[in-house]
């Protein structure tokens, strides 16, 4: 029944006729000190409006800081490059990143492989031996757009920022595999779980970060230390991080101590109850999970943040991304989508899970515009709406991520 839901099918009509319905499913009552919620969320000083300590390294200037868990990358400084710099990509924690002295010597960080022929566990140094690759691929938070719902769902208010275009060093979890004797059994998922180090007084079982996600995910995951040509940050889930390429950014399992062939979901909490698009209002593990990305775009310049736009000739700027498939045309639109005209592709193609940037070039007059832009992977297009859900999740509507631009 569950190999069902592989895909995430975001047709509104799908998901409001999903199965058993909710009521009754309460959460059970269970005696936790501090909740998850909290744990990590302590409000920074809006004085001093600084970086939390953890990516003192960063830009603060293309971030907005939206918590010490949540800090987002201005839409003006994504897509000023194709892939992201490490200074400039967002930050989302579940748990606290993980500090020197919990990860110890990088060298030695371990990940086991179950679900396979021959289980084994390799250190970081064993891994870098056995297989080498490099990809660029998407790291997007399923709540990217989250700030567009009227309804205003709990949750940091992403707007486009939750996202970035990175290139990642590692070893293919296809070599890996094969390393173990190939997938043994009859799983149907591929579980990776964080060994993020849990603060004290929360329920482990609530607060272990563990993610299931079709097994078929596994030909083109890999494991990576590196990050844009260094080793993986601790803020990005270093020495090791699981890389689910098409996938949104859960999955992505930073602090990497296992990869499991299995054939249930994990059963704990993010997998579970978190991370699942239902209608508003309602909740639980029937609704589809946070996997599959959709096809995205968005404007990057000129925004509101840019400034005024001079009258006469106006260069359209923005990003766009297939999700599992690759991107094949953008359109913009620069009278809030009455009309479509075809934007060019600029910059190399990095292959399918990348974004690729897009330029269009129109003459503006002075006045007040919506600009808009409208992605195709060839199979599925953007729509024009959001589709309501009670998280805020997979937002990919054009016309909340338009821009409104006064040309004088
Ligand atoms: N171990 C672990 N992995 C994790 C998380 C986490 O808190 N712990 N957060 C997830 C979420 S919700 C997202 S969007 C991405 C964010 O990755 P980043 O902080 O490197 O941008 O990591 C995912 N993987
Ligand atoms: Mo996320």
């Amino acid at each position: 029944m569950s190999k069902n839901k592989t895909k995430l099918n975001l047709n509104r009509r799908n998901f409001l006729t999903g199965t058993a319905a909710l009521a009754g499913v309460a959460a059970t009552a269970s005696v936790v000190p501090i909740s998850i919620a909290n744990a990590n969320h302590t409000p920074l000083n809006e004085n001093t409006k600084g970086l939390p300590d953890f990516i003192n390294w960063k830009d603060r200037s293309a971030l907005i800081v939206h918590s010490n868990k949540g800090i987002e990358t201005h839409r003006s400084a994504i897509g000023e490059s194709l892939i992201t710099p490490n200074r400039n990509v967002y930050i989302r924690n579940n748990m606290p990143t993980m500090t020197d002295d919990q990860i110890g010597n990088r060298k030695n960080w371990k990940v086991s492989i179950e679900g396979v022929k021959n289980p084994k566990t390799f250190t970081l140094s064993q891994l870098q031996k056995l297989g080498h690759t490099t990809m660029a691929t998407i790291l997007q938070c399923s709540g990217n757009g989250r700030g567009f719902f009227k309804h205003k769902p709990r949750g940091s208010q992403w707007k486009t920022g939750a996202a970035a275009c990175i290139f990642w060093t590692g070893v293919p979890m296809k070599t890996v595999v094969d390393a173990c004797g190939g997938i043994s059994g009859d799983s149907v998922y591929m579980t990776s779980e964080g060994v993020d180090h849990v603060p004290t007084g929360l329920d482990p079982k609530k607060a272990m970060i563990a993610r299931s996600v079709p097994k078929k995910v596994y030909k083109d995951a890999m494991l990576a230390w590196e990050m844009n040509g260094v080793p993986v940050p601790n803020a990005h889930g270093g020495p090791l991080r699981m890389i689910t390429p098409g996938y949104f950014g859960i999955n992505n399992v930073k602090h990497l101590g296992k990869v499991a062939f299995t054939s249930q979901e994990s059963s704990v909490k993010y997998m579970k109850k978190s991370y699942r698009i239902s209608p508003i209002g309602k909740k639980g593990s029937q609704y589809p999970s946070c996997w599959e990305m959709p096809v995205k775009s968005w404007i990057t310049r000129p925004t509101d943040e840019t400034g005024t736009v001079k009258a006469g000739k106006v260069q359209i700027v923005g990003v766009a991304m297939g999700g599992t498939r690759k991107v094949k045309s953008v359109k913009v639109s620069v009278d809030g989508g009455s009309s479509w005209k075809k934007a060019k592709f600029i910059g190399p193609d990095l292959g399918k899970y990348a974004w690729r940037q897009f330029v269009f070039e129109t003459t503006l007059s002075s006045g007040k515009y919506n600009i808009a832009s409208l992605a195709s992977n060839g199979k599925d297009k953007q729509p024009e709406l959001r589709m309501e859900n009670r998280r805020g999740y997979a937002h990919n509507g054009w016309k909340d991520h338009s821009v409104n631009i006064t040309v004088v």
